[in-house]
């Protein structure tokens, strides 16, 4: 095979097959193991007209592109291949932007193939084109891709799609973008199609940790009196359930978790503490505000993690932190180690650094009753809400019903809003694993319906459920129509409170604090049925008004293997446990 180096550009071969530019790119997905192109077509009519007649790799055709890249980051995420994702060029790579930005800052590796208009009309006024810029909106995606690249020749397109493939699922994974000019799709030539299978899934490289400095958090960890780790993302993506628990467990460390670590850890497991930072349970925040050493797993540190950098308090704790992205380390606290690794080399690296010093389990009575009583008193302190039979239906009883019907490795997508808060704190994840997920890196609107859609695609055996805003809902109904056409069976929940929730709690705050009123201007929606809506659209809806209607729907949803939306009509007074509510409302 020729060299392949984009930078240094590609020796002449008359070797491989001769074929059109659009067709190298659907050979590259298929040799890279990729099932689905999400996306809308345009000027990559070229492009969509080779999938007729395949059903090795599949066109999926959304209602907009940022349900496309949210279908694909939904895919990615679950399924640990890349997501790939096309929208012409002008509008459709400007709708790509939000779908694409989640995905960055969710280090999601997702793949965008967008397009451009010829060289010849360029600064003619062509539509689609931004005026006055050269390159037409190839720079749109530029502030969330790891890499962005145009190709001009369909020589070269197999072996840059292939690049992008490398990079999106190397290091920290994220979205790279592959713009196609129209000769790179449209015209002949002498392709080699090439697929590395290490870069079909990710991680693709496991960065191994740095042993002297493994050997001086061993330490650190075993001299502690109150030490807890603070499990995030990194420890989900890179599957490394099974390190962490054996380190918790060799020497008695409580393990909190952050949005996106959630699922790392049982938290029916005795040294599971929940969730910490603003959407907590509070045994997690006591937890980590008590301790004198916090090692942070896979986890960036931010304001949600770290109860906006309070939960621990800089400077007060030593701190160690494992992450693959070297610019993550003393970002936010200063640090006694740092190392650079993938969370799950690093964590058996570092449980066998342990191992040397302590060869036996170290089991720490204390430790272990600290978190049965805190668990204990939080769980005791939610029951009544759990189990209430209030109308409209309160939130919480709304998770436990949840929580008691779904399988134990259940895919659960926790959109944003106070739908991710709800999960995060009251979804009870009983089994460690990949299943739990947010669009909680860049908070879009709109994500939790098309994300699904592609999770259910990346595991068509599994229950998927999506819990998602009414508001949120709205940016993306459409994508209902994707799921009755192609019969992607995942279930939507609306947590349905005719309003912008977590907006209305503000505006509501600043205007009357302390009060529930109906002044919130700007806030509130009309009631609508949706789950009429889904049955316009051919897919099951159902309505709830009530909680004992809950647990039936379920029933009802999940046995269809159809779309279905459940449309829970929800006490909009109730308010999830975010810790600067209300007190510090004034000063966001
Ligand atoms: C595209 C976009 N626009 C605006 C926001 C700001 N925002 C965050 S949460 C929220 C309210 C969401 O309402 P809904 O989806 O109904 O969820 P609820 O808070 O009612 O549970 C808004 C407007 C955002 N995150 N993304
Ligand atoms: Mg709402």
């Amino acid at each position: 095979m020729a060299v392949s180096d984009p930078f240094r550009g590609t020796p002449s071969s008359n070797r491989g097959v001769r074929m059109r530019g659009a067709k190298a790119v659907v050979e590259t997905l298929k040799a890279h193991g990729t099932e689905y192109l999400f996306g809308v077509p345009g000027s990559t009519f070229v492009l969509f007209a080779e999938f007729a007649g395949r059903t090795d790799v599949k066109a999926i055709l959304t209602r907009d592109e940022r349900g496309a890249a949210c279908m694909a980051d939904g895919y990615a995420r679950i399924s640990h291949k890349p997501g790939v994702v096309t929208g012409c060029e002008g509008p459709g790579t400007v709708n790509l932007m939000n779908g694409i930005g989640e995905a960055w800052m969710s280090s999601v590796p997702v793949i965008a193939i967008t397009a451009c208009r010829s060289p010849s009309e360029m600064a003619k006024n062509p539509i689609m084109f931004c005026r006055g810029r050269v390159y037409d909106t190839f720079d749109v995606l530029r502030p969330f891709t790891k890499w962005s690249v145009q190709v001009h020749q369909p020589e070269r397109v197999a072996e840059l799609l292939s690049r992008a493939y490398a990079i999106a699922t190397s290091g920290r994974p994220g979205p790279v973008q592959v713009e196609l000019f129209p000769d790179a799709q449209t015209q002949d030539a002498l392709v080699e199609i090439s697929g590395d299978p290490q870069y079909s899934v990710w991680p693709a490289h496991r960065v191994w940790p740095d042993p002297e400095k493994l050997k001086a958090a061993a330490r650190l960890l075993v001299e502690a009196r109150y030490p807890v780790i603070v499990s995030g993302g990194g420890v989900v993506h890179s599957g490394a359930f099974a390190e962490l628990a054996a380190i918790a467990e060799h020497l008695s460390i409580p393990v909190a978790t952050s949005l996106f670590g959630k699922g790392s850890i049982a938290e029916t497991h005795p040294l599971a503490v929940g969730c910490s930072g603003i959407h907590h349970r509070i045994s997690a925040n006591q937890t980590v505000a008590e301790a004198d050493l916090v090692m942070f797993v896979g986890s960036n540190t931010d304001m949600h993690t770290t109860n906006k950098w309070t939960i621990p308090e800089p400077g007060k704790v030593k701190v160690i932190h494992i992450d693959i992205d070297p610019e993550e380390l003393g970002r936010n606290y200063p640090t006694e180690v740092g190392i650079v690794s993938d969370a799950k080399t690093g964590l058996a690296g570092l449980y066998a650094a342990i191992k040397v010093l302590r060869p036996e389990k170290v089991y720490v009575k204390e430790r272990y009753e600290a978190v049965a009583r805190r668990v204990g008193a939080w769980r005791a302190g939610i029951r009544a809400d759990q189990l209430s039979d209030a109308v409209p239906i309160k939130p919480q009883r709304l998770m436990h019903e949840i929580s008691n019907f779904l399988d134990a490795d259940a895919i659960v997508l926790g959109d944003l809003s106070f739908s991710s808060v709800w999960v995060n704190v009251h979804y009870d994840c009983r089994k460690a694993g990949p299943n739990i997920t947010y669009a909680r890196g860049f908070d879009i609107l709109g994500w939790g319906l098309p994300a699904s859609l592609g999770a259910k695609l990346a595991a068509p055996d599994k229950q998927v459920l999506s819990i998602v805003g009414d508001g949120s809902l709205g940016y993306c109904i459409g994508e209902l129509e994707t799921a009755r056409r192609y019969n992607i069976a995942a279930v939507n929940i609306v947590l349905n409170n005719s309003t912008l929730g977590y907006e209305r709690y503000l505006v509501n705050y600043y205007n009357e604090p302390g009060k529930f009123t109906e002044q919130a201007p700007g806030c509130d929606y009309s009631d609508t049925d949706y789950a009429a809506v889904a049955r316009a659209f051919g897919c099951v809806g159902i309505r709830v008004e009530k909680p004992e209607q809950i647990r039936p729907a379920l029933e009802q949803a999940f046995a269809s293997g159809r779309p279905a939306l459940i449309d829970v009509v929800i006490d909009p007074s109730v308010i999830p446990p975010i810790t600067y509510f209300p007190e510090e409302v004034r000063s966001l």
